[in-house]
């Protein structure tokens, strides 16, 4: 086995904590691969369909941990390659790839010297593709990756979750600790050469000191491995929001989101709900638009196939970024805190994105950019220019630039404009009025209050509210109306898809002498990428009316909440987890 000079990788690597993570955010897009013993069985345990994710079959079957070990036996890929994965990845425009060394089944997909539960020991294919894929990625210019489960092990007796072959009490995380996921830690990070980062997962049990302890156990060794968010308690070096979340604003500081292509990560044979291009681009978009990396999955079969469907997604987001690429790698967030109804809007320095979901009217206008244009161009040939005007609105002083898009030709799915300023962008701060008369007032956006002392409720760093569970705490807003009339007011409130949504509320709205009051229920999911597996669950307010142009002041407040039955999880507080109000011109 090849061994790396861990005094050479940490030398070359001491550079400051800032530094770290240039490469992963230049990166913006990676691939995320869930590979283990798991495709073998591939959704189907005893003849039976085996709901949730595919990864998660040994938990929900409980299986014993000597049936489960024989399924390595039958392990032999004849089908890996580690080129065309990794040139896959390539194809695709992702510049990172995570895979699973160890899953929450604990069987090591790597030649562990410190376990024999492994590919190499236990499997008849015999050997660790990791090294393949390791020397794959360095030679294609990706940055290898590796996920470990450090918490979750089902066969391990001292890691955490299988209570049905091991007896719960007995359990000594420390020893866990000690036996596994240390030595294994040392093995990945200096057997394989310079590793990228730790991909940690599922930080359910773990306590602050276990966590702390693995994060330096990492940087002792590789300084400039970043770890990711879910080693647990802030520790990591970047934050992770749920899987497959998007969220309803840009982010503070820097997220990642990981992403499935269908439902599951480790193949399922009977999972076919495959993601079209179009909904990954624009989800790739909208991510990059809010600061937010997106790592997207795929689940390779017992035989080492990615699954066709797979491929070609991944396949058409690379051609996509072929021509499009600048708008994205190295980008940081929209100036602007929230999205709009065209589109997104990426930045590089003075240069600002548009990346429009459909075409936009001839004379489009963009309001709130404070920032002199210099010029208007299209990406896709860097050629056509476009003119434009930069005005003020009189009643407002709302600054506004139209572009004439005569002559816009559009790039499916998401058509790139570059817009050129002549200095730092600078943006309105507060909400405004958008050209289509509509507003959205969203959390990230609100001062977060109480008529108690302190709020309990605040922002989370994903842009939903957490601990909303006393009446005594608000939201509330200043935004401005360029165009006066009356808006339709929909509040809309989410939850993960398989947990319950915290709903029956009585919320009040106040606006001046305005006040609405409704509660929560489950009218309708709004259509579009955050519904899928967050549902956007929107509940009519009824109609307020903006009499003049100028800023308003509007509150919201739930007066009576129902917090019985929404229960806590081992990821949400249970409480109301608000997304947006939504005003809309009648
Ligand atoms: O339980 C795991 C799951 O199997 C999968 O690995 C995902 C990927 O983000 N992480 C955990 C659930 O969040």
């Amino acid at each position: 086995m090849r061994t790396v000079d861990v005094s050479a990788v940490k030398k070359a690597s001491r550079r400051s904590d800032s530094d770290l993570l240039a490469w992963w955010r230049e990166a913006r897009f990676g691939l995320f691969i869930h590979w283990g013993l798991y495709a073998i069985p591939a959704g189907v345990w005893r003849g039976k369909r085996v709901p949730y994710i595919g990864e998660w079959m040994m938990f929900r079957e409980k299986i014993p941990v000597a049936t489960y070990e024989k399924i390595a036996a039958r392990f032999d890929p004849k089908r890996f390659d580690a080129k065309a994965w990794v040139k896959l990845a390539k194809d695709a425009g992702q510049r990172y790839l995570v895979i699973t060394a160890k899953h929450h089944d604990g069987f090591a997909m790597y030649d562990s010297a410190s376990n024999p539960y492994n590919v190499v020991q236990r499997t008849p294919f015999a050997r660790d593709p990791m090294r393949a894929l390791a020397r794959e990625c360095r030679k294609q210019g990706i940055t290898f990756c590796f996920y470990y489960s450090q918490d979750l092990d089902w066969h391990h007796p001292d890691g955490a979750w299988n209570t049905w072959d091991y007896d719960e009490k007995k359990k000594d995380p420390d020893r866990y600790l000690r036996e596994k996921v240390l030595p294994q830690l040392r093995e990945l990070l200096t057997n394989y050469g310079p590793i990228g980062m730790i991909w940690f997962d599922t930080p359910i049990t773990l306590s602050k000191t276990r966590s702390a302890r693995i994060r330096r156990f990492v940087k002792k060794i590789q300084p400039q491995c970043l770890v990711s968010g879910r080693i647990g308690h802030g520790l990591g070096d970047y934050s992770l929001p749920r899987d497959n979340f998007l969220p309803p604003a840009r982010l503070k500081g820097d997220w990642e989101t990981c992403a499935t292509l269908n439902h599951t990560w480790g193949f399922k044979k009977h999972d076919h709900a495959w993601k079209d291009p179009q909904t990954l681009i624009t989800t790739l978009v909208d991510l990059a638009s809010k600061g937010v990396n997106y790592l997207l999955n795929i689940g390779p079969d017992a035989n080492g196939v990615v699954p066709a469907p797979s491929a070609r997604a991944l396949r058409a987001i690379g051609a996509w970024l072929k021509v499009n690429g600048a708008a994205l790698y190295g980008s940081s967030p929209s100036p602007f805190p929230y999205e709009f109804p065209w589109g997104r809007i990426t930045t590089k320095g003075r240069t600002l994105y548009f990346h429009f979901f459909q075409k936009p009217p001839r004379s489009f206008q963009l309001r709130g950019l404070k920032t002199a244009v210099k010029s208007v161009s299209a990406l896709a040939d860097g050629k056509t220019k476009f003119a434009f005007q930069e005005s003020t609105d009189d009643a407002t002083g709302t600054p506004v630039l139209t572009i004439d898009f005569k002559g816009f030709k559009v790039t499916r799915p998401v058509t790139v404009v570059a817009v050129t300023l002549k200095g730092d962008p600078a943006v309105v701060p507060g909400t405004l009025q958008q050209p289509d008369d509509s507003l959205t007032l969203i959390g990230p956006m609100a001062r977060v209050g109480s008529d108690a002392k302190q709020p309990a409720m605040r922002m989370g760093g994903n842009g939903l509210t957490e601990n909303w569970r006393h009446p005594e705490d608000w939201l509330e807003w200043t935004f401005t109306v360029l165009t006066p009339g009356t808006h339709e007011v929909t509040v809309v409130t989410t939850h993960q898809h398989l947990e319950p949504w915290s709903g029956g509320h009585t919320l009040r709205l106040t606006c001046g002498d305005q006040s609405l009051r409704r509660i929560t229920k489950r009218e309708r999911i709004l259509p579009g990428l955050r519904s899928e597996y967050f549902p956007q669950i929107a509940t009519r307010f009824g109609r307020m009316r903006f009499d003049r142009p100028g800023t308003y002041t509007l509150r919201l407040q739930a007066t009576r909440l129902n917090l019985k039955k929404s229960g806590k999880t081992y990821y949400s507080d249970g409480g109301m987890q608000f997304c947006e109000i939504q005003l809309r011109p009648v």
